[in-house]
């Protein structure tokens, strides 16, 4: 029998629970999503993000199972045929009957196996299929919604895969599948129709009437239990969608989402209370060097700088020493996003700056994809390949030195056949494939000819990201600047900034502004946010160099090895409500409410701009600020000392 027992160690000297492995030599994990290896929005980063860890855990039991798109298969996966007999003829089961399934490895950070479904070759059952999703469960899907007919296509494929699998396997080994989103919850609700034997997991990462409902005019958070929900997905067309989302909610042996906010919405929106809160994190690297993110932030707001200075050539009246980027970036989802009370208070802001005549100007960026009549982007694809090519080799040639030189420090010569490790090979491989294709510029592009950056180079290069959304689930764009060691605005309606309340004691003094859009009117939030990028333009350099250090002290918080036991916990949950006299877990201890926090900054007054007079050497002045770095470290050190309680499994919300 599986049973849990917690211990505990330190990542950083942040608290790290440990769970008990799972016997994963008996167990299959599959991950499915429309998402994998095809990028559509958030649910790739936390599939790709997640997948390192996953693969340490799991090995070659761990299979991801999306759609299949040639142009993704030419540049992402390197093809292979499957060891595992049974995945091999269940595959064959498909491909033999005209649906054909393609494997291979995903090259991402810890290469997972993929099974990839042709949905569009197996097009030519959708029909049958639909009387089945019909006969099955009374959901009918109309011709003109492709996405779902789509989704209805792959999910019949996979739960025909999941019941030729188990036909082979018996009971041995089990077998766990993880579907994302509605787009995956016709394969789940099949699964069960049939009484295939898996344990199921269902994750949603938003709810498609949450995402409606805020998109309109409505005051949502304070209605959540008076929608009609059944009318509402009526009016908007979707009723069909929210069906398989909410069939798939309820058919799951375990049911999680995002973060706090999103499972409150859940309970409403789908009628089910998720069993676990499974938050998103990142893949985060730490730097050998404790300030490199701050040089990378110089270099990159250089760039920044030089296209500043072309765009408004002949015309530059202000000071570029004393300049400030903004950003907002997101899915264009104009009032969603906050992009509408960004420029609100923006007006607002330029009011306040000018009547105290300050020297200050803010540059605003808004990274939203949009349709352009724009350069050909053929033109531009020479430049992206040979760039990224550049960017691999410059990373393997820092991995290999960094290698060569602790063997040398050993006395030893290095061993040349394990130098490189499977990681290095996989993103070599990927820029080797990326060259072979079309070049997709989103957001921001390496080959813009106006601000050639990357979007992580882009965002190094601000000062403040500006998040402002009124729904989002999680939010991965403040996480992002987080670990970057950029500061961010973001509210208390995203997961994100509740997580940030809840985990850290005072989340201004870290460069995390969150906006009350849950209790204020409209007008009161747009006069918080005012307040905030006014705060931070009247930081000094100084200030905003100390609060970019507590900022990536953050990242601890969002690493997967942290959050990644959430997932580690559901799929034990599942098991042992599909198995349990095979996987039988002890009930869990109620969940400790008081939680982790991170503590204030322990030397230093709660905001930055308070303390000016504090900190040693106190200037001004423009340069000369890496020396007075050193009691910062100090500072982290003593914060790190201070934390002690441990960060409990979160408990859902009534
Ligand atoms: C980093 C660099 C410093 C630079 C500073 C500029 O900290 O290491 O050399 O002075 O960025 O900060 P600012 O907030 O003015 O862009
Ligand atoms: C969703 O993507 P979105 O931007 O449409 O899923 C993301 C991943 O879980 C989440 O971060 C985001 O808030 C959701 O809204």
């Amino acid at each position: 029998p599986l049973t849990r027992s917690l211990s505990m160690s330190s990542l950083s000297g942040l608290p790290l629970w440990e769970e008990e492995e799972l016997p994963v030599e008996n167990l299959l994990l599959f991950e499915v999503a429309w998402e994998v290896t095809n990028k559509v929005g958030g649910i790739y980063t936390v599939i790709q993000t997640k997948a390192k860890i996953t693969v340490d855990e799991w090995g070659e039991n761990l299979f991801m199972m999306g759609p299949y798109y040639e142009h993704n298969i030419n540049t992402q996966v390197e093809k292979c045929e499957p060891s595992n007999p049974a995945i091999k003829k269940a595959m064959g089961a498909l491909t033999e009957n005209g649906c054909p399934v393609y494997f291979g490895r995903w090259l991402i950070e810890g290469s997972p196996y993929v099974i990839l479904f042709d949905t569009k070759a197996a097009a030519w059952n959708v029909d049958r299929w639909k009387g089945d999703l019909w006969d099955t469960c009374g959901i009918g899907l109309p011709f003109h919604d492709i996405e779902a007919n789509d989704s209805l296509i792959f999910g019949s494929m996979v739960a025909w895969f999941f019941k030729e699998l188990t036909d082979q396997l018996g009971d041995s080994p089990n077998v766990l599948a993880h579907f994302h989103e509605w787009q995956a919850g016709a394969g789940l609700i099949l699964c069960r129709s049939r009484k295939i034997p898996i344990a199921s997991i269902f994750t949603t990462h938003a709810t498609l009437l949450g995402r409606y409902l805020c998109a309109g005019n409505v005051d949502f958070y304070n209605n959540l239990d008076k929608f009609n929900i059944d009318q509402e997905a009526g009016e908007r067309q979707i009723y069909h969608r929210y069906c398989l989302e909410r069939a798939a909610a309820h058919c799951a042996h375990v049911f999680t989402t995002v973060s706090q906010i999103t499972a409150v919405e859940a309970t409403h929106m789908l009628h089910r209370k998720p069993d676990v809160v499974t938050p998103n994190g990142l893949n985060i690297r730490k730097f050998s060097a404790m300030h490199e993110f701050q040089n990378l932030h110089s270099t990159n707001k250089g760039r920044i700088q030089e296209f500043i200075r072309g765009h408004f050539y002949g015309h530059l009246d202000f000071n570029l020493q004393k300049t400030l980027f903004f950003f907002i970036a997101g899915r264009y989802e104009f009032s969603n996003k906050g992009a509408d009370i960004f420029l609100e208070s923006l007006s607002r802001l330029n009011y306040l700056l000018r009547v105290h005549k300050s020297d200050v100007t803010v540059v605003v960026f808004f990274i939203m994809p949009a349709k352009t009549n724009n350069y050909n982007i053929e033109t531009l694809k020479g430049q992206a390949v040979r760039k990224q090519l550049w960017d691999t080799a410059h990373t393997v040639k820092e991995k290999f030195g960094t290698r060569l030189y602790e063997a040398l420090l050993k006395g030893d010569l290095p061993d040349m056949n394990t130098i490189l490790d499977r990681d290095d090979f996989t993103i070599m491989k990927r820029a080797i494939y990326a060259t072979q294709i079309v070049f997709h510029p989103e957001f921001l592009s390496s080959a813009s000819p106006l601000l050639p950056m990357d979007y992580e180079e882009f965002v190094r290069g601000c000062h403040l990201g500006v998040f402002p959304s009124y729904y989002e689930p999680w939010g991965y764009t403040p996480g992002e600047c987080t670990v970057m060691g950029i500061p961010s605005v973001t509210t208390n309606l995203s997961g994100f900034g509740c997580f940030m309340e809840e985990h850290v004691s005072d989340p201004t003094a870290y460069g995390i502004y969150i906006v009350d859009r849950r209790f204020r009117s409209a007008e009161e939030s747009c006069n918080q946010l005012t307040q905030f990028m006014f705060g931070f333009c009247q930081q000094s350099r100084r200030q905003r160099i100390i609060q970019r250090n507590r900022t990536e002290r953050l990242s601890d918080l969002l690493d997967w090895r942290y959050l990644g036991r959430f997932y580690m916990h559901a799929r034990s949950l599942a098991l042992s409500r599909a198995f349990p006299e095979k996987f039988w877990m002890e009930p869990l201890a109620p969940p400790q409410t008081e939680g982790f926090r991170y503590p204030r900054p322990g030397s230093v007054p709660p905001s930055p701009s308070a303390s000016v007079h504090s900190t040693p050497h106190h200037s001004d002045e423009e340069d000369g600020d890496e020396e007075e770095l050193y009691d910062e470290d100090e500072e982290a050190k003593r914060d790190r000392q201070n934390i002690k309680a441990p960060f409990s499994l979160g408990p859902t919300p009534e």
